[in-house]
């Protein structure tokens, strides 16, 4: 009530000053933070200022009417009747006393004119501000209609070849991390079957790059038949323990990398040659970007369920690959992370690096420039209308790009002398010998 005094008062006083609307407003402010909105007449819930004075809806009325009237009222009492809520009806003397006390002002009662003219104001204010929000939001700049679509697809085929249930991974020969590979262990691997795996991603389309890779799906059945004999040699089975596992997992990814690149608009009307070479140059770094999606920042793993399917570092070095490959791979995928790229970034970013027309053994290079830029505008413009302050991302996605040229550097380097040792280079898949190997098609 003090308060409401307090800001009575200073109404009160700045009227006199004629800066009243200035305090009236400060003072509003100060009642909007700070207190109960009371009627400075009878103690009822006010509903703001009127007239100069904060008020109820019944007081205003009472007070407006009353001046129109020109009413003179007098008090059946003695003129000192205290008005509440409940009793505002019964002095209309001391009611309107009080109205003038608390400094309402009968200059401040709008004419049925003025009314009108304020009403319409505020009106054509409201239709003037919704102009304007309706001119903002068509003039927002939008993807286009193609755009979307290419989003949506890239999107709709990611879902269709990245499982995050991980759930193939128990079809791998399983990993292997402590001590030498015992005889079963080795059996028991090679009896695990990839050719589920290798048969439900594929057509049977005769130009297109999957008949290409396709032959290798018997050799892979024999491959894996050869290294399940139980009288393989496995004497040096204590050395790159975690291949078996890796190249299955690495051979599987190639399947949905290949599966996700042939949904990319524009790729399978490419011809089989050029599928082939996008597709042998980039599948290690599509396999890098992709797996940052099961890459975990707080122990820098690759998590992929459970303790057998989370690789460290470590366990690939048990796959014959060094720190030389392994730090900087690592780096990239904590630099990665830290971009916190929207799934709609991510799958573009994969479908830029595949559709790079500078690989080796590309024939068209034009066209898949241009299938490469419209996926670029399309990312750049996806990043600018969807990315909250994203005005770096784009460049530091190239930057990764860039990044994963060194990476594919160095992890040839480290394949070619992996698949010089033919103890080595059984245990990967025909696929895997087939993407990563120098034969051109
Ligand atoms: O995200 O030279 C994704 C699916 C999941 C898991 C995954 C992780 C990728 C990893 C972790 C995927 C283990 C080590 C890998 C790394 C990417 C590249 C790196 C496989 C694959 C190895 C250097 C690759 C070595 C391959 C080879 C032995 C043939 O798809």
């Amino acid at each position: 009530l003090s308060v409401c005094l307090s800001v009575c008062l200073s109404v009160c006083l700045s009227v006199m000053e004629n800066t009243a609307v200035i305090t009236s407003t400060l003072a509003n402010e100060e009642f909007d933070r700070n207190v109960p909105r009371i009627c400075g007449v009878c103690g009822d819930k006010a509903t703001g200022f009127h007239f100069n004075a904060m008020t109820c809806e019944g007081c205003k009325g009472f007070f407006r009417r009353s001046m129109k009237r020109k009413a003179s009222f007098t008090c059946p009492f003695n003129g000192s009747c205290t008005i509440t809520k409940d009793n505002r009806r019964h002095c209309q003397a001391c009611r309107l006393k009080r109205c003038v006390d608390i400094g309402m002002m009968k200059e401040f009662i709008l004419t049925d004119e003025e009314v009108q003219r304020k009403k319409d104001l505020i009106q054509r204010r409201k239709d003037e501000e919704a102009q304007r929000e309706a001119q903002r939001e068509a003039q927002r700049p939008r993807l286009s209609e193609d755009q979307s679509q290419v989003i949506a697809t890239l999107v709709e085929a990611h879902h269709k070849t990245y499982d995050d249930s991980y759930s193939d991974f128990n079809r791998f020969r399983p990993p292997v991390r402590e001590g030498p590979v015992t005889r079963s262990a080795s059996r028991a691997a090679s009896l695990h079957s990839l050719s589920d795996a290798s048969s439900d991603s594929f057509s049977h389309s005769p130009e297109s790059v999957d008949t290409k890779l396709m032959n290798f799906s018997n050799l892979l059945m024999m491959y894996q038949d050869q290294g399940g004999s139980p009288d393989s040699n496995d004497d040096d089975g204590s050395k790159l323990s975690m291949l078996p596992h890796l190249a299955d997992l690495v051979s599987y990814s190639i399947q949905k990398v290949i599966g996700f690149a042939k949904m990319i608009p524009g790729f399978r009307e490419l011809t089989a040659e050029d599928q082939i070479a996008l597709l042998k140059s980039s599948a290690i770094e599509v396999i890098m970007l992709r797996s940052n999606q099961s890459f975990n920042l707080e122990d820098m793993s690759w998590s992929c369920g459970g303790p057998d399917f989370k690789y460290c570092v470590n366990d690939v070095t048990k796959a014959g690959h060094t720190l030389e490959l392994l730090e900087p791979l690592v780096k990239f995928q904590v630099g990665l992370k830290k971009l916190n790229l929207h799934e709609e970034e991510h799958v573009l970013l994969m479908a830029i690096c595949l559709l790079s027309p500078d690989r080796p053994g590309v024939q068209d290079h034009g066209r898949i420039e241009a299938l490469q830029d419209r996926l670029s505008e399309t990312l750049q413009a996806y990043i600018r209308l969807h990315h909250p302050g994203g005005r770096l991302v784009y460049a530091r996605m190239i930057q990764k790009l860039a990044d994963l040229r060194s990476l594919n550097e160095e992890h040839s380097k480290q394949y070619r002398s992996l698949s010089f040792q033919p103890e080595h280079s059984m245990q990967l898949t025909p696929l895997v010998l087939e993407v990563f190997g120098s034969e051109v098609s």
